[in-house]
């Protein structure tokens, strides 16, 4: 439950929230597989409420676990399992298992299935409203207003959302079926969203309930990823990420302010893990610099990077995929400035397709950070370093950084204008791109940039001159 079940030697993860199935399995042969990525998160699948104006959060409400959703139907996304799984990029799927929709809510969901919150009637998978938590024990409105009241946060309605009891072996059984259809369809594993609101003996009976994944592409006897949502911000009294580290890896949601902050002076890089906030072990964190969440101020929020600061963007990308601190994972938004506001849509409601422009940018309100040379390149490094637990020859000065990771790969980072000079790259001699600029091409060279000359006694000339791409890689799998 704790192995993210990557093909060979990938480790990257890209959330390509609310895009729709289609797009993602062209993006899996396309751009996802050649650079070097692990898989890809999805938005969640199963039949959600419709709610006026279409906004994002409407598909955290589940009515049924059809796959009929905004991003597509069933077939569509079996395709994309089939075609992702056929390149090397595995499919995570975002389970929302804590609840189904809001109190309030009632008619027809995405896939056309009747219900009624209020009743707590989901006829689709069924449930009825003996297979949800009461509101004994909560508080009036039956939703969770104390943080620190952990059966509350557990048993009680998380923003007035119908709280499913997953201590019933019923409930438990219904959940394992719709992850085992996902299972045997090919997925990889799960984001578990809204962990921090189930109990984790619960989740541990309900993952031990799951399928082996499909042989066609896994070896035998292999489980799912489970990766679990527990936003643990230190607040004292409140859930703790480490009671969940037994059954499978679990968000690490004060990376987020490290790396924000570490992004501002690298000379913080030493701290980036600091078990002094409480931060889970790098082998059961999940990492990530933003969320679909935080980025616009849900779920914690905070003072997180996002898209809209590039320059700083790439820098905590540049950190995170280059370090050794956690299993890590790239946000890909759609460009917003409200914070319910949906992803792109047709006059008819429906999503926007991607489109890819000649530049290799995305059109259509979809901004791609994944696909930024800088980002992608360090996606490339990730995955050239991801047998190398170690950071050697590392250097700070002031707000830069440059290390190296075990023979494999180097980093440079500056934060302060140009730096440039000889450095010990602690890798083999030869010719290598840096592949914040570009790709190794077909006439023996690089893209975007000459390429860097390593030394056998493993120095090289480095320079860092561009201030909006103020970083400098290079690894084994990018030879000029
Ligand atoms: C999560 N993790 O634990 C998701 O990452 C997060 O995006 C989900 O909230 C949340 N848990 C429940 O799955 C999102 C929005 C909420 C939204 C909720 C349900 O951040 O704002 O709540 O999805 O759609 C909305 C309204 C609330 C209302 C609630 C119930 O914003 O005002 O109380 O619906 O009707
Ligand atoms: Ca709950």
């Amino acid at each position: 439950y704790h192995d993210p079940n990557c093909k060979d030697n990938r480790v990257a993860m890209v959330h390509l929230f609310e895009w729709k199935w289609n797009d993602i399995a062209a993006e899996c042969e396309r751009f996802l597989a050649p650079m070097g990525y692990c898989g890809v998160q999805v938005s969640p699948p199963n039949e959600h409420v419709i709610v006026d104006g279409y906004p994002w959060w409407q598909r955290y409400q589940p009515v049924s676990y059809k796959l009929e959703s905004r991003s597509g139907n069933r077939q569509e996304f079996i395709n994309m399992v089939e075609r992702c799984n056929n390149v090397g990029i595995r499919i995570y799927v975002d389970a929302i298992i804590n609840h189904m929709s809001g109190t309030g809510r009632s008619g027809k969901g995405s896939g056309g299935s009747d219900f009624d919150a209020d009743e707590m009637h989901f006829p689709a998978v069924p449930y009825t409203i003996a297979d949800f938590n009461g509101c004994g024990g909560c508080p009036a409105c039956c939703c969770i207003n104390s943080w620190t009241d952990v059966a509350q946060v557990r048993n009680c309605r998380l923003l007035g959302l119908t709280d499913l009891n997953q201590a019933l072996p019923g409930v438990r059984q219904k959940i394992a079926g719709f992850l085992n259809d996902l299972i045997d369809i090919g997925v990889a594993g799960f984001r578990i969203d809204a962990g921090k609101h189930m109990w984790p003996a619960d989740l541990k009976a309900i993952s031990e309930l799951t399928n082996d994944l499909n042989t066609k592409w896994f070896p035998a006897g292999r489980k799912a990823f489970f990766f679990y949502e527990v936003i643990d911000l230190a607040q004292v009294g409140e859930v703790r990420a480490q009671e969940y580290t037994g059954i499978g890896k679990v968000t690490e949601f004060r990376y987020c302010i490290k790396i924000d902050d570490v992004a501002g002076g690298l000379w913080g890089i030493h701290g980036l893990y600091d078990p002094g906030w409480g931060m889970v072990e790098s082998t059961d964190a999940f990492v990530f610099v933003d969320n679909h969440d935080n980025q616009r101020g849900h779920g914690g929020g905070g003072n997180v990077v996002t898209y809209k600061n590039p320059r700083k963007y790439k820098v905590a990308q540049a950190v995170t995929l280059g370090y050794t601190y956690g299993h890590p994972r790239v946000m890909s938004s759609y460009e917003f400035t409200t914070d319910g506001q949906g992803p792109p849509a047709n006059g008819d409601g429906s999503t926007k397709d991607v489109v890819i422009n000649a530049d290799g940018s995305c059109g259509n309100g979809w901004v791609c950070e994944h696909r930024w040379q800088a980002i992608a390149g360090m996606a490339s490094f990730r995955k050239a370093v991801a047998n190398a637990n170690t950071i050697d020859n590392q250097r700070t000065e002031g707000n830069k950084v440059a290390f190296s990771r075990g023979g494999r790969g180097f980093v440079a980072i500056s934060n302060e204008g140009s730096w440039s000079g000889t450095f010990q790259t602690g890798m083999p001699s030869g010719r290598y791109c840096n592949v914040i600029r570009g790709c190794p091409n077909s006439n023996g060279g690089c893209n975007g940039a000459e390429p860097v000359t390593v030394n056998s006694d493993g120095t090289a000339s480095v320079s860092i001159a561009d201030w909006d791409n103020p970083i400098f890689a290079i690894h084994v799998e990018a030879k000029a």
